[in-house]
């Protein structure tokens, strides 16, 4: 990537977003990232490339997907984890997570859905029919699934707005449930080969397995090293690596990461770190961060103590498992996507004792000192998953707190109070 002043405007224009509005969103972006991400010291040179992404989140990376197009490619838009970028991935297309941080239009999204349904579906609806997001403009697709109900209803909504097709996800985890979820994957399939008009090959989708895993493999790299005392890197910064490996270029984002990664075992071999080595080590664990919601990381970390796991969507959920490279055929690779996939640990489960295991596994190799259970409001698989996670914690007499929270800036002095209350707590 190559930085150099370019006016996008026609391109969003092209893509029919409403550009006033877009100029709004626009705007506030660089202020909430400044605030967060450019006043830290000490960070890693290697963060410089995200510095660069997130100036051009709307600008370069747009362009890159609208070529694609342009030269017979397809974009493909996703909401959760559960679908397979390997097979996006082999028919030519590129996979864009859609997930929305921020609060927008709400007024509108309002008419439509109850104000009591969770930040994450209300942003991503709002970005739609505000008209303020080219990537879900450039989708050729939009992939939704059947996690909790909220989204499911939603979809029927965004499906009058652009074309969506919905995953059927199981909610348990039997024999019976893993039959139907490869039969889905057969589906999926074949929707993606007529949308793309590519087939699925031994060929392509080895490579692509083999690209997705490289790239899970360098963020497991890059988080491997926050086990270390002092942390060479701030949970903020570990995080937006994680939630820009939603859109970003695959091969590309695999070699910064990477490049981050040496960077961060040297920091480590010298004793080199971004935050005190005293500092309380925290792990979080919940619902998903999208982009630009980094509100707890950042109440965190300026409270002095520093973020060293996210069991979270965008966290070790997303890199923590791969694909295994040695399927022979088609058949056999479906089968270890299908299985790989099935094996996250999303609180819409029932019951989800692997996601239990995978907080306390994580405080124990992080060396958390307590954890901060975060749920969005109105997303009841969190919010009431977090009662046998809270459990779990104690009796791993591990502290735990738990934040219930949204997009807005309303609620920060009283977070930071709480955050603050349990920082000392555990010091
Ligand atoms: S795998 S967490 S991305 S479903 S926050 S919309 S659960 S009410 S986003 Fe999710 Fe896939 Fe699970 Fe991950 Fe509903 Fe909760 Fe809202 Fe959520």
């Amino acid at each position: 990537m190559s930085s150099e002043t370019v006016d996008y405007r026609p391109l969003w224009e092209k893509l029919g977003l409403d550009l006033a509005a877009h100029d709004l969103l626009l705007a506030a972006i660089p202020t909430l990232y400044a605030d967060a991400y450019l006043s830290q010291e000490n960070r890693p040179a290697g963060m410089a490339y995200f510095d660069f992404v997130m100036s051009e989140i709307h600008g370069l990376r747009i362009k890159e997907l609208l070529d694609h197009k342009a030269a017979g490619g397809t974009v493909i838009g996703t909401f959760c984890l559960y679908v397979p970028e390997e097979i996006i991935r082999a028919l030519g297309g590129i996979a864009v997570g859609l997930c929305a941080g921020a609060e927008w239009a709400y007024d509108e999204v309002e008419r439509l859905l109850p104000a009591n349904t969770c930040a994450l579906i209300k942003s991503f609806l709002g970005f739609k029919i505000g008209k303020v997001c080219p990537y879900v403009e450039s989708a050729d697709l939009v992939i939704g699934e059947t996690t909790c109900d909220g989204k499911k209803k939603a979809y029927e909504l965004l499906g009058e707005l652009a074309p969506v097709y919905v995953m059927e996800l199981p909610q348990m985890k039997r024999e019976a449930d893993r039959a139907f979820w490869r039969l889905e994957i057969d589906r999926l399939v074949e929707k993606l080969q007529m949308v793309t008009g590519r087939e699925l090959t031994e060929a392509n989708l080895r490579r692509a397995i083999v690209e997705v895993n490289a790239k899970r493999r360098a963020l497991q790299r890059l988080n491997a090293c926050r086990k270390a005392t002092p942390v060479p890197i701030s949970g903020k910064d570990a995080l937006l690596a994680t939630q820009v490996a939603f859109y970003d270029d695959v091969p590309r984002f695999t070699e910064m990461v990477n490049r981050i990664a040496d960077e961060l075992e040297d920091r480590v071999q010298s004793g080199h770190g971004v935050a005190s080595p005293d500092a309380l080590r925290v792990l979080v664990t919940g619902s998903p961060m999208s982009i630009p919601n980094w509100k707890l990381h950042d109440i965190i970390e300026k409270a002095g103590a520093v973020v060293v796991a996210e069991e979270l969507c965008t966290g070790s959920r997303y890199y923590d498992q791969l694909v295994p490279e040695g399927g022979e055929t088609v058949e056999a690779m479906l089968d270890h996507i299908a299985a790989r996939y099935l094996d996250l640990n999303c609180a819409c489960f029932t019951p989800n004792p692997g996601r239990l295991e995978d907080v306390l596994r994580l405080a124990r190799e992080y060396d958390a000192d307590g954890i901060i259970h975060y749920a969005l409001q109105f997303c009841a698989p969190y919010q009431i998953e977090a009662t046998t996670v809270q459990r779990a914690a104690q009796e791993a007499g591990i502290p735990l707190l738990r934040v219930d929270t949204d997009y807005s800036r309303g609620d920060v002095g009283q977070l930071q109070t709480r955050v603050e209350a349990f920082l000392e707590m555990l010091a």
